[in-house]
């Protein structure tokens, strides 16, 4: 489905009058409203390809219909969500959910959408009909060597595929672990997937990155060999200069001090990105900032404070991504809320008084510097960010406009009611 430029004027000429009061409002409540702006205009969060279907748990998936079936359809919505939005201009394949059989055909493709290809993933957490060896006793730190093989393989394969769309990292995220105690020897597990990662990172191109993702959980699992952040950044510093650790928000162990890992991470130079979502439990895949905005607020307030005394650049320095599912909400609708999300945390993180901020706390005042913080979370800055989105041609509202053009109905009427697309 194509949503034509003139609608996306007309939907956004009948808000306009409004929106322009509330930017008027907030312009007089935020300094420096125009740097934040162009800021957000700027900023571009990945969308997953597995994250365009429905979701489900271990117990049921409830489809809703007109999923994407193919990688040319994922892609097409991608370039949908970035034609609403212009904040989705990248897509994160899964190998080998999304095998590009034609790369040429499909970097086209992509570009004709606006959309670069980010981080590419593997996949060991499951096997595949054609494949030799099991992964159910793990992959890269499997005890049985040619398991082991079977895995770096299919990672190198992966950024071969990834190369020829121009993509430059690999995610690494691995089940791999014990569900008993006494199953496996901590320290061989550690030590095969250490050098399994050390061969994958000796096939990665100069100018690439590894970014090693965490996780402290999985239904039915005793332990995890890269549990938390303290072993992904160990697996990330014995690698070498192109690995990074890649903090998926819903991967912490309960009440987890998540952004101040992140500010950690940066000021060691080995925070690579995230998957952003949100959580009540943990890796409930929910829509970023539904559940817990203000930690959102707080982990953005820590990057720009990071980002900015390190002089990195706010848009490309780190791998920008949403990780959710989908389970009950229109997959489309839901990415359009997380994405707003994010951009709302963003634009309040960079409407922090940071002179006034460092003063409270080179003085103790906490009770000033707790005053700065929940000032600017506080502060509405959703016409800042739809300011945004109107310079860069999109949506004032893309939930609405998506619901207006009835784009679901479309999809559905272009690929029928019983589609399924690949993910968890
Ligand atoms: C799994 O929990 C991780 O979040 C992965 O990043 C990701 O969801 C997976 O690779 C896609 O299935
Ligand atoms: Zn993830
Ligand atoms: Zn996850």
């Amino acid at each position: 489905m194509l949503v034509e430029s003139y609608k996306i004027a007309s939907h956004n000429d009948s808000l306009l009058k409004g929106h322009e009061n509330k930017l008027a409002f907030t312009r007089s409540e935020i300094a420096g409203t125009e740097e934040i702006i162009q800021k957000l205009v700027d900023f571009q969060i990945a969308i997953p390809s597995w994250a365009l279907g429905t979701g489900g748990t271990r117990f049921g998936r409830f489809a809703g219909g007109g999923e994407p079936r193919t990688l040319e359809e994922k892609i097409e919505d991608v370039g949908l969500l970035h034609t609403l939005n212009k904040a989705s201009g990248a897509i994160s394949l899964h190998i080998p959910w999304d095998i590009p059989t034609d790369p040429k055909a499909i970097r086209a493709l992509a570009a004709q959408h606006g959309l670069k290809f980010d981080a590419v993933n593997s996949n060991t957490f499951q096997d595949q009909a054609d494949q030799e060896h099991t992964y159910k006793f793990g992959s890269l730190q499997n005890v049985n060597k040619a398991i082991r093989k079977q895995a770096i393989d299919h990672n190198i394969e992966v950024i071969k595929h990834g190369i020829e769309l121009g993509s430059d990292s690999l995610t690494v995220w691995l089940s791999d672990g014990s569900c008993f105690p006494g199953q496996l020897n901590f320290r061989k597990a550690y030590q095969n997937t250490l050098e399994s990662l050390q061969e994958i990172y000796a096939a990665l191109p100069d100018d690439w990155k590894i970014f090693v993702e965490y996780k402290a959980f999985e239904p039915n699992f005793y332990s995890m060999t890269v549990g938390d952040w303290g072993q992904s950044l160990s697996y990330a510093r014995k690698l070498g200069d192109k690995a990074y650790t890649l903090v998926d928000l819903g991967h912490h162990l309960p009440n987890a001090n998540i952004e101040q890992i992140v500010s950690l991470l940066l000021m060691e130079e080995k925070l690579g990105g995230f998957h952003f979502n949100d959580s009540k439990y943990g890796d409930d895949d929910l829509t970023a900032g539904s559940v817990k905005p203000y930690q959102l607020f707080l982990i953005f307030n820590e990057l720009v404070e990071g980002m900015d005394a390190r002089g990195m650049n706010h848009a490309k320095d780190l791998g920008w991504m949403i990780d959710a599912s989908h389970n009950v909400k229109d997959p489309l609708e839901d990415l359009l809320q997380s994405v707003e999300a994010i951009m709302i945390a963003y634009a309040q993180a960079l409407s922090v008084d940071r002179k006034a901020l460092e003063d409270a706390q080179e003085n103790n005042d906490v009770v000033r510097a707790q005053e700065i913080l929940q000032n600017a979370f506080r502060t509405d800055v959703r016409a800042i960010v739809a300011e945004a989105r109107l310079r860069a041609g999109a949506a004032l509202n893309p939930v609405a406009l998506y619901r207006e053009l009835k784009v679901r109905e479309n999809l559905i009427a272009e690929r029928g009611l019983k589609t399924v697309s690949t993910g968890l």
